[in-house]
């Protein structure tokens, strides 16, 4: 099925210049670019997009580490895009992460682990709408 979910370059990767190499490396798996911006978080904005874990342990620190700079989000689209990204991103801690997978090759730690993605069609759907109006998502590309 046709689907499409949202991408985050998260700070540290956008800060080391990854945002070329891993959308291409996205583009190459067969997940087209429909939309994409830079945009820097505030603290109530991140809090908001992360708002599911804020009784985590670890909520205060992801959101200040999301607001602590530029972040690129892309809309990517293809054929079961959101299963097909996630298993591009590769596990949550990139000391888990299987070589090949982006969070291997560019994630530092489990919190900068590089990139975020939708878990399930559903949520992809309310986190595009997060950063995307509907004039910025491309019906065909
Ligand atoms: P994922 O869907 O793989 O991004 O992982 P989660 O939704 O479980 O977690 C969201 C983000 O919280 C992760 F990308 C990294 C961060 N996190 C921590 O910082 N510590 C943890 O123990 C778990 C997650």
């Amino acid at each position: 099925m046709l689907q499409s979910t949202l991408a985050i370059i998260k700070p540290d990767a956008v800060a080391r210049g990854l945002t070329g190499e891993i959308l291409a490396t996205c583009q190459a798996a067969g997940l087209a670019v429909a939309g994409l911006k830079m945009v820097r978080l505030c603290k109530g904005q991140a809090s908001a997009f992360y708002a599911v874990h804020k009784e985590r342990p670890f909520f205060e620190s992801l959101t200040e580490y999301m607001a602590s700079g530029p972040v690129v989000c892309a809309v990517l689209r293809g054929e079961d895009a959101v299963a097909r990204y996630r298993a591009l991103m590769g596990a949550t801690d990139p000391a888990r992460a299987e070589p090949g997978t982006l969070r291997h090759a560019y994630g530092q730690s489990l919190q900068a682990n590089a990139v975020h993605g939708s878990d399930a069609p559903e949520t992809a759907a309310v986190e595009i709408a997060f950063f995307f109006n509907a004039l910025e998502i491309m019906e065909s590309i």
